[in-house]
């Protein structure tokens, strides 16, 4: 049996592992177990059943070397990968076109949810080339919404207009002439499909090529689009503070906690939670909590200052507190094993989308017209719910930590004015070129129990700031490292390098926050990894150079999800090395593997990925990858 060190570095997930366990209640740790070992031909990506005449597999070491058809592991790895990007690709989108639907009918009056940055809309219209002067802001919404649909649905064979209008000209001239500029979402993912169905391509390197044209699809039609309107639809955020881990839950209280990852729904229930503590007090509770997991509750996080109670591998474990009245789900990441976590301790699992329902949950069917109403109906299950709740079953660990987040672009922008109100940009640029800042590396993306959870995402970071290396968070990592304690002005006190703490307190301090900047900042879900993508953009604009050959990279330390793939894919394509703790199932294709991680990709996109799971060399691989950029840039 793996013993608990192994399982997780947080202690209050150890807490209610030890109870899970003690309970004999299984989590996601028990089955990994019990699916061990794990098939082979799975693992290296040589399976394939896509035709009725398969299943088939390669024999890695021998014969049989092709598949009924005459596909070889080339092209059954490639076409796998094609299809799991496609997949993570087009999660992403569908829910860019669900905030994009929002935008529609708020502008045509149809729903009752409002715009909260006009300052946004006008800007992003702007970009799109639209006319912004003397016009009211709804119909200036449908405008956009309008231009937004024309990036899913377009009918012509134009490039798609959210990567148009802010991709970097050299980045379209590189992707134009490997062909791989997608028209349009919708077009590009069904492609993706019959491209990878029996017969069609058996060519890797065009079937990896078109992996690149879904990273572009879902960095721009996905990642960028959806933060972009869910900015116009909610607010962009401003730095926030806030608490995490599962001590955020509060014994005395109805606990809410809301799960997935579209903000259309949670933003409702934290305003319904908001105005329903009156009769959370009739029934008994002190008032009405709610908290976070996984990507949505990074929405509510950097908007609303709501507390992540856990990333993804803690979501069973919030339940075995006993002290969740109501967990409330829309899409990705969920597990449908919460059903039986909640059925041994407590709680209610409410699923709302019509495409993500789990047999055992109550299903509310959300709609953006009835949006109030049904969060309201939720919110009252919730305190329903809490006066069947057994106290003395009620185990809250006592892990709680404080937290900065909500740095999107504009308010770092905001922060480096304090500094320099003409030339924002210069000061951070300036502590880069010479020196005190090494460089820049996002850390996104999952938990995966194939890893001790939190562990690769925080000793890698903590070798970072250690150096020198400005941290950007998102997703589950930026969970993770708010759990350790590093989204907080204490870390650059006692964990960053000196350089990297000289300019965060100086930022600190002009901007006013009588602390310095934490060493990561965190800036969001997943889908604001296109925050980190404008960040990047706006940097090289500055300095001239492309985002290429900017000291910079990406992390996926611990990857779990299909997106984690898509979104590596779109960093990749915009020329940045990005290291993985994990590949995808591609090591049975020497040919896919190689080119991934090797020349074929890096001399074509300027980036690669770097698989390393042990985070110290990890880190170190990252560093050196930072220093080797500096020279090149003669710095
Ligand atoms: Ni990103 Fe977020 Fe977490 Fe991974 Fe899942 S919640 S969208 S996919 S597991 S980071
Ligand atoms: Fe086998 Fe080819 Fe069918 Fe795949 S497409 S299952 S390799 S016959």
């Amino acid at each position: 049996k793996m013993s608990l060190d192994k399982k997780t570095i947080d202690r209050a997930a150890r807490q209610m592992l030890e109870r899970t366990r003690a309970d004999g209640v299984k989590t996601v740790w028990d089955r990994l177990e019990a699916q061990q070992p794990q098939c082979g031909f799975g693992l290296l990506g040589i399976c394939c059943r896509n035709c009725l005449q398969g299943p088939c597999r390669i024999n890695p070491f021998g014969e049989p070397s092709r598949g009924v058809c005459g596909a070889d592991a080339d092209t059954i790895v490639a076409r796998n990968l094609l299809r799991s990007v496609a997949g993570g690709t087009s999660a992403h989108v569908d829910h860019a076109y669900e905030v994009v639907e929002a935008l529609d009918k708020i502008a045509k009056g149809q729903i009752d949810y409002q715009i909260q940055d006009e300052h946004k809309l006008k800007a992003i219209a702007t970009k799109l080339g639209l006319e912004t002067d003397q016009k009211d802001i709804t119909t200036l919404a449908g405008e956009v919404a309008e231009k937004a649909f024309e990036s899913f649905t377009n009918h012509t064979s134009e490039t798609m207009g959210w990567l148009a209008a802010w991709a970097p000209q050299e980045r379209i001239d590189t992707w134009g002439k490997l062909g791989v500029l997608p028209r349009n979402a919708d077009r590009e993912i069904r492609e993706a499909m019959h491209q990878t169905t029996m017969g069609v391509d058996a060519d890797p390197i065009n079937l990896l090529l078109a992996t690149v044209k879904q990273g572009l699809v879902d960095g721009f039609a996905g990642l960028k689009l959806a933060t972009d309107i869910q900015d116009i639809i909610f607010g962009t955020p401003q730095p926030v503070k806030a608490e995490t881990n599962l001590g955020v839950l509060k014994a005395d209280h109805v606990n809410v906690v809301v799960h997935g990852h579209v903000p259309l729904l949670s933003e409702k229930i934290v305003e319904w939670c908001r105005r329903l503590e009156e009769e959370a007090k009739a029934a008994g509770a002190a008032g009405i909590n709610v908290a976070g997991i996984c990507c949505t509750g990074n929405e509510v996080l950097m908007r609303q200052g709501v507390p992540p109670a856990t990333n993804f591998l803690g979501q069973e474990l919030a339940l075995a507190t006993g002290a969740v009245d109501l967990m409330v789900v829309d899409a990705q990441c969920i597990m449908p094993s919460l059903i039986n976590v909640a059925q041994c301790y407590h709680g209610e699992i409410v699923t709302t989308m019509p495409i993500s329902k789990i047999p055992g949950a109550h299903h509310v069917p959300f709609t953006l017209e009835e949006a109030d109403q049904q969060a309201r109906e939720i919110v009252r299950r919730a305190i329903n719910s809490f006066k069947k709740r057994d106290m003395n079953r009620v185990q809250i660990p006592e892990e709680k930590v404080p937290i900065v987040a909500g740095f999107s672009v504009e308010a770092i922008i905001g922060a480096l004015a304090k500094i320099n109100a003409e030339d924002p940009l210069k000061p951070l640029v300036e502590s880069i070129k010479n020196g005190a800042i090494l460089g820049a590396v996002g850390t996104v993306g999952c938990n995966n129990v194939k890893f001790t959870q939190d562990l690769v995402h925080v000793e890698l970071v903590k070798q970072l700031i250690a150096n020198d290396v400005l941290v950007v968070a998102t997703g589950c990592s930026a969970h993770a490292l708010g759990k350790a304690g590093l989204l907080h002005p204490d870390a650059t006190k006692n964990v960053a390098g000196p350089g990297l703490r000289q300019v965060l307190t100086a930022v600190g301090e002009a901007a006013g926050l009588g602390e310095p900047l934490p060493p990561v900042l965190h800036m969001g879900s997943c889908v604001d990894n296109s925050r980190i993508g404008d960040l990047l953009i706006a940097l090289a604009d500055y300095l001239g150079v492309a985002v290429k050959d900017l000291p910079v990279a990406a992390s996926a330390p611990e990857p779990q999800h299909e997106k984690a793939l898509s979104i590596g894919t779109w960093a990749v394509a915009m020329g940045i090395l990005t290291h993985v703790g994990l590949p995808p199932h591609v090591l049975g294709s020497a040919t896919v593997s190689g080119a991934l991680t090797g020349q074929p990709v890096e001399s074509l996109l300027g980036g690669k990925f770097y698989v390393e799971a042990d985070p110290v060399k990890a880190a170190e691989g990252l560093i050196n990858h930072l220093k080797s950029k500096r020279k090149a840039l003669g710095l």
